[in-house]
């Protein structure tokens, strides 16, 4: 990040984007950055709590993840043993359905694909349900899950991921609406087939794929 701007200057914010977006150079958005917005979103500079409001407070030496279900190998695993699991750091951009993105989010924390490799999913594992300490659910299809990009994150920017934002641990699968990045995680349950969450259940889309706007169903 650069540094903040000076207190109620919102034409400084303003520059400050047009600066970042390398607006006015060319007469109009560079296309690298406006080609990263999916439909029917905008930029924020800021990163937005969203939640149900109760935001449990979980330390890490009593947090633990379950990985269980349709799995040859299902784990638990306490804070000391995920901190074991090789950790990857990776910047992504992420997108919310009530319409803002925010570009450039640097990630500390262990890729699905380390977690599915400890695992072993069975063939019949074709859902994941997420489950939080909140009491939060939300489906993901594993094809999804074991996105390039997914992760279970603990730090941003540098820093570990705070309370309000799901740290200890929370879910990462940024190529989706970030309803589907459950925070506070604690429990993966792999499934045969589709199973709605929370927002699921209460109108969003199974997917939740924000390039072809699929917020609701
Ligand atoms: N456990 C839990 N995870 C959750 C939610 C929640 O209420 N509980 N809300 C979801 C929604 S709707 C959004 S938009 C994002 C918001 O994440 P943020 O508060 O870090 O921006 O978290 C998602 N993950
Ligand atoms: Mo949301």
């Amino acid at each position: 990040m650069t540094d903040d701007p000076p207190p109620d200057s919102k034409l400084t914010r303003s520059k400050q984007r047009w600066a970042s977006e390398h607006k006015f150079i060319t007469g109009a958005v560079d296309r690298s950055v406006t080609e990263r917005l999916p439909p029917g979103q905008h930029l924020v500079r800021d990163w937005p709590v969203l939640d149900l409001g109760r935001q449990p407070d979980v330390a890490p030496e009593r947090w633990e993840l379950e990985i269980v279900g349709l799995v040859d190998n299902p784990v638990r695993l306490d804070w000391k043993a995920f901190m074991a699991l090789p950790q990857t750091r990776t910047r992504s951009d992420m997108h919310c359905v009530t319409t803002w993105s925010r570009y450039d989010n640097d990630w500390l924390g262990v890729t699905t694909h380390d977690l599915l490799d400890l695992v072993r999913p069975k063939h019949a594992a074709s859902f994941v349900l997420l489950h939080s300490y909140d009491g939060y659910t939300t489906s993901v299809p594993v094809a999804d899950f074991a996105s390039e990009a997914a992760m279970i994150v603990h730090g941003w920017d540098g820093k570990p991921l705070t309370r309000a934002h799901g740290g200890p641990a929370r879910a990462l699968i940024p190529h989706l609406y970030l309803w589907k990045s459950a925070k506070w995680l604690r429990r993966i349950d792999f499934l045969a087939a589709d199973q709605a969450g929370f927002w699921e259940r209460n109108g969003y889309h199974m997917r939740g794929d924000p390039w072809s706007e699929e917020r609701y169903s």
